[in-house]
């Protein structure tokens, strides 16, 4: 058995997950934050047999969108205070990040 990890924006979460139940899939939810943009995402927890991974990863590829992002980075304080000049730097965030992790023991008691 393996688990899918799959880290979403948050504007795909719902769409994603909606697709892998309708495919029969059962799908945990949870609300995360991006360290680096420090923005909310989404991560979809999926617990599947190893034949089934490539449909759950098909699936996510074709429900997520990547998106241009901009990030303000301080660079510089100006004056004496505590203010600081923006730098906006641009990222593209996904489509989706995915980790496919075996899983050595599943339980339901
Ligand atoms: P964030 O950490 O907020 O990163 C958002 C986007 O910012 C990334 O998109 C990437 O384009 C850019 N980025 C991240 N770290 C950077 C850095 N040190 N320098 C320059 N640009 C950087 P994605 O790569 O598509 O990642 C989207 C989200 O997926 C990430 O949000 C994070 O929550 C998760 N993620 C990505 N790679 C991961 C990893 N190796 N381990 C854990 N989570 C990861």
């Amino acid at each position: 058995m393996k688990l899918v990890f799959a880290v979403v924006h948050d504007e795909d979460g719902h769409k994603v997950m909606e697709e892998l139940n309708d495919k029969g899939f059962t799908v945990t939810k949870i609300c995360s934050t991006g360290g680096f943009l420090k923005s909310g995402n989404t991560t979809l927890l999926v617990g599947v047999d190893k034949d089934k991974v490539d449909q759950i990863i098909e699936i996510i590829k074709k429900k997520s969108k990547s998106r241009k992002q901009v990030v303000n980075t301080p660079i510089a304080p100006i004056g004496m205070g505590n203010v600081f000049m923006g730098n906006p730097v641009e990222v593209v965030a996904g489509g989706a990040t995915i980790f496919v992790i075996d899983v050595e023991r599943f339980e339901k008691v």
